[in-house]
């Protein structure tokens, strides 16, 4: 009960923040950039910039087609790589056919299997949290060159790691957006990769996704009563955001796709892309795969329900 409230109590997490001042301070210069008038602990969500210019990505304002043949970092990519990516613009998603090799993914799949049994992974229900920060494996993987390069080809700009979900199962998450848990401002400046560390199909809980949803309207906490007050968060579950959602997907006729992946096989989405969980129908399969997800350097990163200023931990590639 008490931890309940507590939890709803913006100044209960604002004095933990305190604590934390290393791992939020990244957001001071933009505070400053945008006019924003906020200590590094301060609670922060969509609320604080209703009347804001949210300046578009070069990709969200022009089509990748046109742009992205212009810039010498595509022109060097192989000519498969180029086909690739040139839908983002529309689609908000792209497939990197067979990116990570046989080997890669065995060797990422070797260390999930040894964080587990070492008992050092960090599990949350059934998400393996953060890998990047206790294995160089993981590392590597999700601070791949070639897979940053291109992140940073879609985004127009450069971006960072900033989290690992390792899944062994489906998720079966029902359909969200990133930007709710991962929130920018300007909005649209975060990016995630779902690596396939084996194959999906009907049975282990596909991902699904709705190609072009990207270019609705960002949910907030607004858009489900969920702002609360100047003390307290609101007080709806996760459940009402997602409803809020498959209600705005009912209003639209978007195709929904599933990714039936190979294993090495990385899907790159928007921000705001609608993706989700399909059923993990036979329990005796795994579903092996990491997302990760990177933010720009120059936009203030929160966590929109929980109205918190993101914390970043400094990741620092092994030699
Ligand atoms: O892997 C999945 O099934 C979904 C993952 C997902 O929705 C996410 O990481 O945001």
């Amino acid at each position: 009960m008490i931890s309940q409230f507590l939890r709803k109590f913006k100044p209960a997490y604002e004095a933990y923040n305190l604590l934390k001042r290393d791992q939020l301070v990244h957001n001071l210069p933009k505070y400053k950039k945008y006019g924003i008038e906020k200590n590094y602990y301060s609670s922060i969500s969509s609320k604080d910039f209703v009347g804001l210019d949210s300046p578009l990505n070069i990709h969200d304002r022009l089509n990748s087609r046109d742009t992205l043949p212009k810039v010498a970092a595509f022109k060097k990519l192989a000519v498969q790589r180029q086909e690739e990516l040139l839908s983002w613009s529309e689609n908000g998603y792209v497939i990197l056919k067979g990116f990570f090799s046989p080997e890669r993914v065995k060797q990422i799949n070797k260390e999930v299997e040894h964080l587990d049994e070492s008992k050092k992974a960090q599990w949350v229900g059934n998400k393996m949290m953060f890998a990047i920060h206790y294995s160089d494996i993981m590392l590597r993987a999700g601070a791949d060159p070639e897979l940053m390069k291109i992140i940073d080809l879609l985004m127009g700009k450069e971006m960072e790691l900033f989290q690992s979900i390792n899944f062994l199962t489906g998720s079966e998450q029902r359909t969200h957006s990133d930007s709710v848990h991962m929130s920018t401002f300007p909005y649209g400046n975060i990016i995630a990769a779902w690596i396939a560390l084996e194959s999906t199909t009907h049975q282990n809980g596909p991902l699904h996704y709705y190609p072009g949803s990207h270019k609705l309207p960002y949910i907030v906490n607004s858009d489900y009563d969920n702002t609360g007050s100047n003390y307290f968060l609101g007080d709806k579950d996760y459940s009402v955001y997602e409803d809020k959602i498959a209600s705005v997907l009912d209003e639209h006729h978007f195709e929904r796709k599933l990714l039936f992946a190979e294993s090495g096989d990385v899907l790159l989405w928007h921000s705001n892309l609608l993706h989700g969980g399909e059923p993990h129908h036979d329990k005796t399969l795994t579903r092996k795969s990491l997302v990760t997800h990177y933010y720009a350097q120059d936009a203030i990163c929160f966590h929109e329900i929980t109205q918190r200023p993101t914390l970043k931990r400094k990741l620092i590639l092994p030699k």
